[in-house]
């Protein structure tokens, strides 16, 4: 059993969409999902803006590891391309495994490079983790303490004011 928190972007095509359609996929295990944000490119600023969101998921039979495969899979259906000369730049869906979780509770530690747990770069992206805080007020990003700290103190998470809340936009399905 585990829980995961994962971060979902798009800047290509229809982005909603391609945030929807991930939930889609991700099915049954989403437990909860946050408001899209509209956010202005990070790390690579010669790019159209994102839509940015987040889902927590769960599920009795998941290991660290299935979120990444999952997390593939739902890029792979978006016919995410990557170009390997710009590791930040524009794909029709992003999904980044952030933290994850065991059934006790415990975070995962990972340094492995290709799932590293949290996800190296969670702390310093206020699109990461405003939307989090949205559905979980008391998160903690593992490693750096409470998300509304981190986005509060100056630092490179306090741009929150460059995101802005789309609610004409949502990643809920029945509606
Ligand atoms: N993802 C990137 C690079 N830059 N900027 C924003 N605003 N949102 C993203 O999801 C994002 C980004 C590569 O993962
Ligand atoms: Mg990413
Ligand atoms: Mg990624």
């Amino acid at each position: 059993m585990t829980r995961a928190l994962l971060s979902l972007g798009s800047n290509l095509g229809d982005r909603e969409q391609h945030l929807r359609r991930a939930v889609s996929r991700l099915g049954p295990g989403v437990v909860s999902r946050s408001g899209i944000y509209e956010t202005p490119p990070w790390g690579d600023a010669d790019q159209p803006s994102y839509l940015n969101a987040v889902v927590l998921v769960a599920d009795p039979e998941a290991e660290p590891r299935d979120w990444l495969e999952r997390a593939r899979a739902a890029e792979a259906e978006a016919e995410r391309v990557r170009d390997p000369e710009r590791r930040f730049g524009p794909r029709t869906l992003d999904v980044d495994v952030i933290a994850v979780w065991d059934a006790g509770g415990r975070p995962v530690l990972s340094d492995d490079p290709e799932l590293t747990l949290p996800h190296p770069r969670a702390h310093l992206r206020a699109f990461v983790l405003r939307p989090w805080l949205d559905i979980e007020p008391a998160a903690e990003l593992p490693g750096h303490g409470p998300v509304a700290a981190l986005l509060a103190a100056p630092g490179p998470a306090d741009d929150v004011a460059g995101l802005t809340p789309r609610p004409d936009l949502t990643l809920e399905l029945s509606v």
